[in-house]
């Protein structure tokens, strides 16, 4: 017999009539947030946490910065969207400020990560087309294993992950899927002539923070170059500061031919994204041929600007440069027989247990939550540590205090 829903606790009839109503596309973990400043949250409960997850890197700044709710709501009493069909007086002001910032001559704006992807893929083919003389319509693209990019029906189609992508053929062709960290097997796949793009994650996200070996990146680039190829730099998850530096190929003084940025990019507030390029590519796509009715509006210039500014204003990636060595140090030294593996770059970290139990990491990150931090399991054995970037040490160590504590959990298995 089921309770009637006024006996659940609060928490649990938020669940329930999300259960209810709202697809089961996702499995969360359970607490109902209801408020975010800076490194926390609050629950529904009024309980406080740690967010060690960061919408997935998408509010390095912080929840609800002040200078980013700012330019939100003051952009929302003056205009908001326009559409492509008319020029709006802040597209050129942003465009202008994001180039600049990144070291690009264009940038075509988008809204969430994988419509940026799927922007970077086109532009990748046309100009395999128009620029490289691939014959019609034989471009192909390389990715690698363990990839994430996000969930259209053509990023699914070259994932490697069962979960997102069986079920859902059929799958559109063109692409090559090669091991990551793998530099001969790119070397193999980059001979053949009709290749025009090499699509990576300079640190793989979903994969569990799984950073390739010193070098990768920059040798990748250069094999690239020598086939002609466009290197497509995902950094809608890496870059942004999360690693200790704008851009995770930073580390390696990698320059994207095509630079794909996300999440934090509004610092949590709505979705935008972008892909920055420079003419030889980005003018291959002419009037008519890509777009979106939200893509570059006023709103999203402006919250895309403050944010940005925020992450300058704040040093964030010396911040997480410096406070992600002092804590995977610190974790180091708890010496915990359930941590097997520690690993990450900036504050972009995730930790890989001892699992005689296929649930541990999940019931870890219920430890967690209970002594009031929220992360997010990886794949039953791996769990993310990603705070936001304003975090202060003694926030840190707080962290480290309550992981410490909560993984005492583990060793009752
Ligand atoms: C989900 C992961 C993170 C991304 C990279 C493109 C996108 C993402 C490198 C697409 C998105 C998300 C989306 C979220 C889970 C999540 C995730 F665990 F799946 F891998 F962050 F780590 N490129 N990542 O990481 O961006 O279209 O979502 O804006 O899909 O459940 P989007």
């Amino acid at each position: 017999m089921s309770l009637p829903i006024d006996h659940l606790s609060t928490t649990q009839q938020f669940i329930e009539r999300e259960l209810a109503y709202s697809a089961h596309n996702y499995h969360p973990l359970p607490v109902v947030l209801e408020r975010g400043e800076g490194v926390y949250l609050w629950d529904v409960e009024g309980k406080r946490y740690y967010d060690f997850l960061s919408g997935y890197s998408a509010v390095n700044q912080g929840h609800c910065h002040p200078k980013i709710v700012k330019a939100l709501v003051d952009q929302a009493q003056k205009l908001t969207l326009t559409s492509r069909a008319f020029h709006a007086d802040l597209l050129g002001e942003y465009a202008e400020y994001i180039t600049r910032y990144f070291g690009y001559q264009k940038a075509l704006p988008m809204n969430s990560g994988v419509e940026a992807v799927e922007t970077a893929l086109k532009l990748a083919r046309r100009w395999g087309y128009d620029k490289k003389g691939i014959p019609a319509n034989q471009a192909k693209i390389i990715t690698v294993e363990g990839n994430f990019h996000g969930r259209t029906l053509n990023v699914v189609s070259f994932s490697t992950d069962p979960s997102s992508r069986d079920g859902f053929g059929p799958f559109m062709p063109g692409y090559e899927v090669i091991p990551y960290n793998n530099l001969s097997a790119l070397e193999a796949a980059l001979s053949d002539p009709t290749v025009a793009g090499f699509l990576v994650e300079p640190i793989q996200g979903e994969a569990g923070v799984y950073v390739p070996e010193d070098g990768y990146l920059a040798r990748a680039y250069e094999l690239c170059k020598r086939s002609n190829v466009l290197f497509i730099g995902d950094e809608i998850q890496t870059g942004l500061a999360r690693t200790g530096k704008m851009l995770a190929c930073d580390h390696e003084n990698v320059r994207p031919d095509i630079l794909i940025l996300g999440k934090a990019l509004s610092g949590g507030m709505l979705p935008i994204s972008a892909v920055l390029a420079d003419d030889e590519v980005m003018l291959c796509i002419r009037p008519g041929e890509h777009g979106s009715t939200y893509g570059g509006n006023p709103l999203a210039c402006k919250v895309a600007m403050a944010a940005l500014d925020v992450i300058k204003a704040e040093s964030l990636a010396d911040r997480a440069q410096e406070l992600g060595i002092y804590f995977r140090k610190q974790l180091q030294q708890l010496n915990h027989p359930n941590i097997l593996e520690i690993r990450g770059k900036g504050l972009l970290n995730a930790i890989v247990i001892r699992h005689g139990n296929p649930d541990a990491a999940w019931q870890l990150c219920l430890a967690l939550r209970n002594h009031g931090l929220l992360a997010k399991p990886t794949h039953g054995d791996k769990i993310r540590f990603a705070p936001p970037l304003v975090i202060t040490k003694e926030q840190l160590d707080d962290g480290i205090r309550i992981i410490s504590e909560s993984l005492a959990v583990l060793i009752s298995q």
